[in-house]
This record gives C-alpha cells, sequence and structure tokens, in this order.
C-alpha cells in the first residue's frame, strides 16, 4: 500500500511539475522598447513624419494603438523610473536628473519581480539614474552612464567593469548587445528585454549612414507659432519666462531636421528586433510595447523641449503587440499614463497584482474585459533648477479639460483648456465665469489627486 501511496505521489508531483513547466513556458517574453523624447505624432502609426516607419506601424498594425497615452512627468529620468515601478515620480522618488535622485529603496522594481517570478531580465541602454540600474540584479546588462554620447561612446557591460570606448553609433551597438544575447539565452525560460534607445535627445546626432537626410526639409511652421509669442498667447507667467523659447525659424528648421534624422534609425533598429523574432518564433507569444519616456515640443508656442504640462510635452507613443492576447488593429482611446506599463507588465507575467503599485494594468481594456477606466490624469513635475527653467508644476487633465497650476507662485497661476474645442491649447480660459464649475470641478479633482492619491506630493495645496 505504501508503495501504491509513493508511486502516486511522484507521479501528481511530476505532473504538477510538467503542468508548471507548460505554464511557464506559455508566459509571454515581454520586450519594452523606449526612446528618448519622440514625440507622439513620430510615427506613421499616429501622424505624418517625414519618413516612413515601417515597423512602428507594423507594431501598430498587428497589435494596438494607444491614441491617448500620457507620461505623469515629462522629464527623462523620473519617467524612466516611473515605467520600472508604476509609480508617481513623488512616490518612487526620483524627482530630477540630481546625482542623489535614485530610486527610495521600498519602490516595487518590475524587472526584480519578473526575474524572481523565473524571467531572465535583460537591459540595455539609457536609464539615466544615478546607479545606471547596476545596483540591481541582471541576467545581463549594458549601458551608460547619464546621457551618454551618439558616437563612439563610452559603455559598460555588467554590473562591476568601468565602462569602455566602443566604436560605432550607440543605439545600433544597444541593439547589436540585445541580439547577441539572444543568441545566447536560456530558450526554456522567457525573458523580459529593455532596450532603451537615445535617440532623438540632444545634442540630436544621426549615425553617419543619415547624416544627410532632410538637408532640404521644408516643413510648414506650426500652427501656434507666432512672430510675437510673449504677446500672442495668453499663458501665465510661469510659462512664458521659461527658459525654453527657439530663436528664429532658422533654428527651429535645424532642429526639426537633427530631430528627424535621429528618428530613421530608431525604426530601423526596432524592425531588427521585430525580425529576430520572427526568425527565431518567437513573436506569437512575445509582448512587444514601444514608446517614449516624454513628448517633445518642437517649435509649439515657439519653444522646445518637454517638462511642460502642454499635449506635445505629455502626449507619448505606445504601440503594444501580442499576437496570442491583442486583435491585431486595435485601438485604444482609454486615458493611459506610464504608470499603468508595470502593472500591465506583470499581469501579462501571470503574476498578481503588486499593491505598492500606483497604476492599473491595461489589458482589461485592451481585451475589452473593462468599462469603468480612469477618467482623469495626474501630472506633476520637479526639476525646477534644471535646464529651462519651468518651475514646479502639477495638473490634471481628463478627456474634455486641463488644469494646469504653478504651485510655487504667488497667488497660484494656473492654466485651463478646453480640449474638445482648442486641443492645441490656445485659450487660457481660466478665468471665463462660463467655466467656474468646470475650474471648481478640476480644482477638486487635483486637490485629491495631491493631498490623497497616494503621490508623496512636494508642495502643498494651495487654494
Ligand atoms: C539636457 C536636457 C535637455 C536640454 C539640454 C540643453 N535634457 O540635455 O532637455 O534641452 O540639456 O539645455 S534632460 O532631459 O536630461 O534634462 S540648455 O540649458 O543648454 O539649453
Amino acid at each position: 500500500m505504501r508503495y501504491f501511496q509513493a508511486c502516486f505521489l511522484a507521479i501528481a508531483l511530476l505532473a504538477n511539475a510538467a503542468a508548471m513547466a507548460a505554464e511557464s513556458a506559455r508566459r509571454p517574453n515581454l520586450i519594452v522598447l523606449m526612446t528618448d523624447d519622440q514625440r507622439f505624432d513620430s510615427s506613421q502609426a499616429y501622424g505624418a513624419p517625414p519618413m516612413p516607419t515601417p515597423a512602428q506601424d507594423r507594431l501598430g498594425r498587428e497589435g494596438a494603438v494607444f491614441r491617448n497615452s500620457f507620461c505623469t512627468t515629462a522629464l527623462c529620468a523620473p519617467s524612466r523610473a516611473t515605467l520600472l515601478t508604476g509609480q508617481y515620480s513623488s512616490t518612487h522618488g526620483v524627482l530630477n536628473h540630481a546625482k542623489t535622485s535614485d530610486l527610495r529603496a521600498d519602490a516595487p522594481f518590475m524587472p526584480e519581480l519578473l526575474r524572481q517570478a523565473g524571467y531572465q531580465v535583460v537591459f540595455a541602454g539609457k536609464s539615466h539614474l544615478p546607479s545606471a540600474l547596476r545596483n540591481r540584479t541582471w541576467d545581463y546588462i549594458t549601458g551608460y552612464i547619464g546621457q551618454g554620447d551618439y558616437h563612439n561612446p563610452m559603455l559598460f557591460e555588467g554590473v562591476s567593469d568601468p565602462p569602455v570606448r566602443c566604436q560605432g553609433y550607440v543605439d545600433d551597438i544597444m541593439t547589436d548587445r540585445v541580439l547577441g544575447w539572444m543568441d545566447r539565452r536560456d530558450a526554456g525560460k522567457p525573458f523580459a528585454l529593455f532596450l532603451w534607445l537615445k535617440a532623438p535627445h540632444a545634442p540630436r546626432e544621426a549615425p553617419a549612414r543619415h547624416a544627410n537626410l532632410f538637408t532640404t526639409l521644408d516643413l510648414p511652421l506650426p500652427t501656434t507659432w507666432s512672430d510675437d509669442p510673449l504677446q500672442t498667447w495668453d499663458k501665465p507667467a510661469a510659462f512664458l519666462e521659461s527658459d525654453n523659447r527657439i530663436a528664429d525659424q532658422q533654428a527651429l528648421a535645424e532642429m526639426r531636421r537633427s530631430y528627424w534624422r535621429c528618428l530613421v534609425q530608431v525604426d530601423e533598429n526596432i524592425g531588427r528586433l521585430l525580425d529576430r523574432l520572427d526568425r527565431d518564433g518567437l513573436a506569437d507569444n512575445s509582448l512587444v510595447m514601444h514608446t517614449s519616456d516624454n513628448g517633445f515640443l518642437l517649435g509649439e508656442f515657439n519653444r522646445f523641449d518637454k517638462r511642460v504640462m502642454h499635449e506635445p510635452s505629455i502626449r507619448i507613443p505606445l504601440l503594444m503587440r501580442w499576437p496570442a492576447r491583442i486583435p491585431a488593429g486595435t485601438v485604444v482611446q482609454q486615458m493611459v499614463a506610464n504608470v499603468d506599463f508595470a502593472p500591465t507588465l506583470i499581469e501579462a507575467a501571470g503574476l498578481p497584482p503588486d499593491q505598492r503599485m500606483q497604476g492599473h494594468s491595461m489589458l482589461p481594456i485592451l481585451t475589452g474585459r473593462q468599462d469603468n477606466w480612469r477618467d482623469e490624469l495626474f501630472y506633476e513635475f520637479y526639476d525646477k533648477t534644471g535646464a529651462h527653467k519651468v518651475p514646479y508644476t502639477r495638473g490634471v487633465r481628463t478627456a474634455r479639460w486641463k488644469l494646469i497650476e504653478y504651485p510655487e507662485t504667488t497667488p497660484v497661476q494656473r492654466e485651463l483648456y478646453d480640449l474638445a474645442g482648442d486641443p492645441q491649447e490656445r485659450n487660457n480660459r481660466i478665468t471665463d465665469p462660463e467655466l467656474d464649475d468646470t475650474r471648481r470641478d478640476l480644482m477638486r479633482r487635483l486637490q485629491r489627486l495631491v493631498t490623497t492619491g497616494g503621490a508623496r506630493v512636494l508642495a502643498p495645496w494651495r487654494d
């Protein structure tokens, strides 16, 4: 009898182990492609940039295009940290680009949660965190400290060796290294791969093969370009006095040329990765997402850069393909934020939600399982001493309205836009008596988000 019981137990254990192995084999690979300062409308999947973008278009066509995707702070390091933790900047602790501004020890670190669940985890490229993520455990990590260089960059591999000078173009090398790792990976385990490219961040240098592109590019001026930008727009001093004005049309033309030139290789490198997934038969059960850390003003209101809460700065591209779960051609209209990305990856990996994360998995809205999605988006910005002198900013955006405030100004300066009638945010209606109720409602929402929204907001609430 004992003998039969033992046999039965052994068979049950084996069956269980086999089921677990099959389950883990089915878990999707997770591939997170990120660029730096890539505008929402810079691929054909969203807009009409001056070059073809076949790889990004393919992701959108074969998966989902999120039409309303936003960052919760438009700055590189805090935004990247939000993707990695599912938390707001003021909660995970990366507020700006100060050398001391790194993740709080108690912040959830999504790649580590995946690693503990059996994923191979790989990071390649720009993190912009002071640690360069070398204080974490990876199956493979390569990248650089801070902004890095485009040409012949100093790159590290592993967590302890010092960076060494490498020949070539940074985003090409990072992609090569990721493809090289794919040759060596353990095919019995799923992987989570973060390939975070440098382009099109300033000082925008394209690879030599594209150096002469767009020399004669002649684009119309942005519709909010003005010959007298300080008088034209009814915006508060906090916005007008930021140091982000483009000198003249010639400077704008040069900025646009270098910006678009830099993005051509981004699509090429994404294409190389997608081709490899095809070749290795991995495409069907891999979730591939492509996004950017923030958007970029490219001449709107005669300005450049990100940081501000206006649409070109906070809107980010988000394409997501996972043929096994997401129907091709899906278009998502709901407002999603980068605080939702980590919870989404965690759910896709089959893990329970991490209660410390402040966003929500987007899988239910992708598969039509959920109607009651967020109807407001919280924004915060804390790099007031960094480049361009943009003051502390916070605000709330709904599908129709946007309230922006600069909490350290006295009296508090604010902007209010009706995005339905004024998507370009030309008319600041903060003092419009017709919108008294709307303004009060948005102020209440913002106060609730600031005081109870879970973010450890730095500037207190003031009426
Ligand atoms: C950094 C900033 C850019 C900024 C340039 C130039 N990037 O590269 O936003 O335009 O400096 O600044 S950041 O995301 O790392 O902050 S300037 O002050 O010299 O014009």
